[in-house]
């Protein structure tokens, strides 16, 4: 449960740490139910299982990567792993995403594993999330993410953009200098005052970091010894409508029509306030 205090800090920043959720015990099992999922060997399979370096300047016109690089990504990854599934359930997560996106019902938009492996990690370029999920409305989405090792900067953590959740959708005007500072291609899009400072995010081994989905964020190479593994679930308000206004690999698992309410078995109800 946050605090009062928390839910001010995640107001004002657009993002905000919380505790550590998740045991040494848990994270060696999401570990290796994820090197299974990687590795093809689970019966059930994820959405995507991919080198995001192969994808990513269609994503990110904003930061390429090198042939070398590799970002792995796994989308849903509860479809393949029951403990994955678990993990999205967990009640004090679930709780503080309802807390923080002030609903009482939340479902699983998508969740995402990204691993920067030792040495060849590469980066994940300046984004916001709501911008690349084209088919759902309205932008109050709320994200968990939890460190499999812990997050600093030498491997790789993500960086987020304080205050930037509330400048709408900049995804277009945002670019990256060489050494992964982010900087808005036409200040004057944005609202007065607003600076672009980006800070380090931390996160420990079973710790858990919240992000609203317009915040700006990115994360560099890990191009330490260290691996960099992590598991962010996307959960969306439970008015959360399906709004289809471009491509999105979920598109092929929603049930229901323009305007409805995305509901189905593809996007369970995992917290519902009693
Ligand atoms: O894991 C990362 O470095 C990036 C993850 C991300 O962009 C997200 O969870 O929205």
């Amino acid at each position: 449960m946050l605090s009062e205090g928390q839910i001010k800090e995640f107001d004002t920043n657009g993002f905000l740490k919380g505790g550590v959720v998740l045991g040494e015990d848990e994270v060696e099992t999401l570990r290796e139910e994820l090197e299974k999922v990687m590795d093809g060997r689970s019966v059930k399979r994820p959405v995507l299982n991919r080198n995001m370096r192969e994808s990513e300047s269609k994503l990110y016109d904003n930061m390429k990567m090198s042939v070398d690089e590799k970002v792995v990504q796994v989308v849903n990854i509860w479809m393949a792993s029951d403990a994955f599934y678990r993990h999205a359930c967990h009640s004090v997560i679930t709780e503080e995403i309802a807390q923080l996106c002030r609903t009482d019902t939340l479902r699983i938009w998508h969740d995402q594993v990204q691993y920067k492996p030792p040495l060849s990690g590469g980066p994940t370029g300046w984004h916001q999330d709501h911008p690349l999920w084209p088919i759902i409305q309205p932008a109050e989405l709320v994200s968990a993410w939890v460190a499999l090792d812990d997050a600093v900067i030498e491997n790789g953590c993500m960086w987020m953009v304080p205050g930037s959740h509330k400048w709408g959708n900049q995804m277009k005007n945002m670019a990256t200098t060489p050494e992964f500072k982010p900087y808005a291609k036409d200040p004057g899009q944005l609202p007065e005052g607003a600076a672009v400072e980006a800070v380090p995010f931390e996160i420990k081994k079973g710790q858990v970091g919240y992000h609203h989905c317009l915040t700006w964020h990115g994360s560099p190479h890990n191009r330490s010894t260290m691996k960099r593994r992590a598991i962010a679930v996307h959960y969306m308000p439970g008015y959360t409508r399906y709004e289809p206004a471009g491509g999105h690999v979920m598109n092929d698992y929603v049930e229901v029509g323009p305007g409805d309410i995305l509901a189905g078995e593809h996007f369970p109800v995992v917290y519902r306030k009693v």
